[in-house]
């Protein structure tokens, strides 16, 4: 009970400390109750999904795009583009480093909130077993014309044309503009090679966060990127496509996976720098694995990378020094509680979800 007690406060007492210079909302303000997780939903993989689930996810999908906006986030119309405003305001500190993984953890459990709460979905997230496209994400079942995202993009502006999301107009990007397009592929089944179970392999067999997460960023994250292209191959504007949370659940799950081989230690592994090197992408290259954070692969397209006046520099928060910690802050403008990394560690904590 006191230690329950304790817990809260603490939680209280960071989001306190946290509204200088951080946009929180006032959910954010909110006790949050960190540990009832008495029935964990579960998340399976899109290929294991009935037409009937396909179709319900699709359908919230659609809604989160039909509905309007109430946070407002840069260039936002839609609660389905207040996500990828959220992504592109925290870019500089959400990838290359420490906090890549449990910022995305956060981001697509708000997503998962969000079908829920705002379009009545009642099943989990599903992932994209990628494992099972590479090489030939260009014929993948999730890109279905009907059940599925729909295919490539054509024509002259790359626009996907077939699938529940073709007519989208996506507000934001690509990149940082605020600027009305279709949702764009280029996918390159080339990329998709770096999703290779033995990539994968060599991934989980790391025995720390510190070599788990480059592992992972660089390979696996950059093969979904790269794989579908265009939209999804900026590193500020990504989740303009819809595919990005079946692409960052996969990638999740390969954590919690390796998380739960040793849960003791690695609940509370975390580690890494707090903001990026640009270079990473401005040189051209991708670092460890050659993928590269939706900014790598195999047909790498130079990206502007410049904050323009509108988009302050993200503020690193919750952390004494220049790496990150447990006590680092994961906030997302109001999307979903702000939480620290010690937080998001455990899926069975508030998040309350496993993995199939
Ligand atoms: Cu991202």
């Amino acid at each position: 009970m006191a230690s329950s007690f304790l817990r809260r406060a603490l939680v209280v007492l960071v989001l306190c400390g946290t509204a200088l210079g951080v946009p929180v909302d006032s959910a954010s303000q909110a006790v949050v109750d960190v540990d009832e997780c008495t029935s964990p939903r579960v998340r399976r993989s899109w290929f294991v999904f009935s037409d009937a689930e396909k179709k319900a996810y699709l359908d919230a999908e659609v809604c989160l795009m039909s509905t309007p906006t109430t946070l407002k986030i840069r260039g936002a119309r839609t609660k389905f583009d207040d996500f990828q405003a959220a992504h592109a305001l925290k870019m500089e500190i959400a990838h290359f480093v420490g906090q890549f993984l449990p910022f995305h953890r956060l981001f697509v459990w708000a997503h998962e909130q969000a079908l829920q709460n705002e379009c009545g979905y009642t099943g989990a997230q599903p992932f994209w077993d990628e494992t099972l496209d590479v090489g030939k994400f260009s014929k993948s079942i999730v890109l279905d014309p009907v059940l599925g995202f729909g295919g490539d993009g054509t024509g002259p502006g790359g626009c996907i044309q077939t699938g529940p999301f073709a007519n989208y107009v996506n507000p934001i990007g690509p990149g940082y503009p605020i600027n009305d397009h279709c949702i764009d592929r280029q996918i390159a089944d080339g990329a998709s090679v770096l999703a290779a179970q033995a990539l994968l392999d060599s991934c989980h067999n790391t025995t720390s966060f510190l070599a788990f997460w480059p592992c992972i960023e660089g390979g696996p994250h950059g093969a979904g990127h790269a794989g579908i292209g265009a939209e999804m191959l900026n590193p500020i504007s990504s989740p303009g496509d819809p595919i990005f949370y079946l692409h960052h659940t996969w990638l999740d799950r390969l954590w919690a996976k390796w998380q739960l081989v040793d849960p003791e230690v690695r609940l509370k592994d975390i580690g890494g720098n707090n903001r990026m090197n640009l270079g990473n992408w401005m040189g051209g290259g991708a670092p460890a694995g050659g993928g590269g954070g939706g900014g790598g692969g195999g047909s790498f397209v130079p990206v502007n990378l410049t904050r323009p006046w509108d988009v302050p520099e993200p503020k690193v928060v919750g952390d004494p020094g220049s790496n990150t910690t447990l006590n680092h802050l994961i906030y997302l403008y109001g999307l979903a509680p702000n939480k620290t990394i010690a937080e998001v560690m455990d899926t069975k904590g508030f998040l309350c979800y496993v993995y199939d």
